[in-house]
């Protein structure tokens, strides 16, 4: 008999379901399916008391992935919200956050940035604030997670499934245990990479209350995004979107055409200078 359960940790190819009666099992797919992720709703085949294999997942509400030119990697299903989080420290990786943006417009997902660490913030912040409050048109909320100062954070959460997406280090699982409190997540969340450090190797799902949850994801170095159309690409640019069909050549790539109306409008200080050479290098990978 078929059953509905959520999957709450992603392995890659092994899996945690949770059984909307609530119970945990241990979960494989059939011939090594791999188009299976966190968040997903699926219908499972128990085996035994902690066994169980996925047979499929249900439609999905929303998708979120990256791809490169060898392969598709799935981040999550389902969720509702995305909180892109960095840090002053490790200094932030400007042109993943700007991909990982990309990607969530794409998606259609609402999207924030956090900027945890703020008890190491000197002035500079506000230069990066700037950047993603004017340029990249995005929420921001500052946290503490070692403070627990993650007030707001938990505010905008509610009634969504949220996902924490970013680097390695910028204190994604920290922010975890501060959203958590008493639940706290499992210290096997954790295992020691080759430097010795903590690191998270795998997705899990936290239920906070009926209507809320979030998903603690392993760090990411590089946002492959293969899956957006060159002809679609200024639709994910909020601070350019005004500006499509306004280039003299209707097929304008931005580079070299003249009376491109992206490039004017940097002339004119309208639009900053990283962000069109980031438009233009994402470009040049999909020509
Ligand atoms: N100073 C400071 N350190 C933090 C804060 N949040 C996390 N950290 C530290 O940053 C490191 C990485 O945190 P972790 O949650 O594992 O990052 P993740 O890789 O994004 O999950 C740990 O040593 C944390 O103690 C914070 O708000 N302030
Ligand atoms: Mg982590
Ligand atoms: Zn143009």
């Amino acid at each position: 008999m078929l059953e509905t359960a959520t999957i709450i940790e992603d392995y890659g190819r092994r899996f945690v379901v949770q059984t909307d009666n609530g119970l945990l099992l241990e979960a494989n797919t059939r011939k090594k399916r791999t188009d299976f992720v966190c968040g997903d709703r699926v219908h499972i085949q128990q085996i035994n008391n902690h066994q169980a294999v996925i047979e499929d997942y249900l439609p999905r509400q929303s998708l979120l992935f990256r791809q490169d030119e060898k392969r598709t990697k799935l981040l999550a299903a389902n969720v509702t919200q995305v909180f892109v989080v960095t840090a002053i420290l490790p200094e932030p990786n400007l042109d993943l956050i700007q991909r990982t943006l990309l990607s969530t417009i794409a998606a259609n997902i609402p999207t924030s940035l956090i900027i945890n660490k703020m008890d190491l913030a000197e002035k500079q912040i506000l230069e990066i604030e700037n950047f993603y409050t004017q340029q990249l048109k995005i929420p921001v909320i500052k946290t503490v997670a070692i403070n627990n100062d993650i007030t707001d954070l938990r505010e905008k959460m509610q009634g969504h499934c949220n996902i924490l997406v970013g680097q390695s280090g910028v204190g994604k699982s920290q922010l975890s245990n501060a959203i958590l409190g008493e639940q706290k997540a499992k210290t096997g969340d954790i295992s020691l990479n080759e430097k010795g450090k903590h690191t998270t190797t795998f997705s899990k799902l936290y239920q906070i209350d009926e209507h809320t949850s979030f998903i603690d994801t392993p760090g990411m170095q590089s946002f492959g995004l293969n899956h957006l159309s060159i002809d679609d690409i200024l639709y994910y640019f909020p601070d350019m979107q005004h500006l499509i069909g306004k280039c003299r050549f209707h097929n304008c790539r931005h580079l070299q055409e003249p009376d491109c109306a992206i490039k004017n409008a940097v002339q004119n200080n309208e639009i900053s200078t990283e962000r069109l050479l980031f438009l233009q290098k994402i470009i040049q990978e999909k020509i």
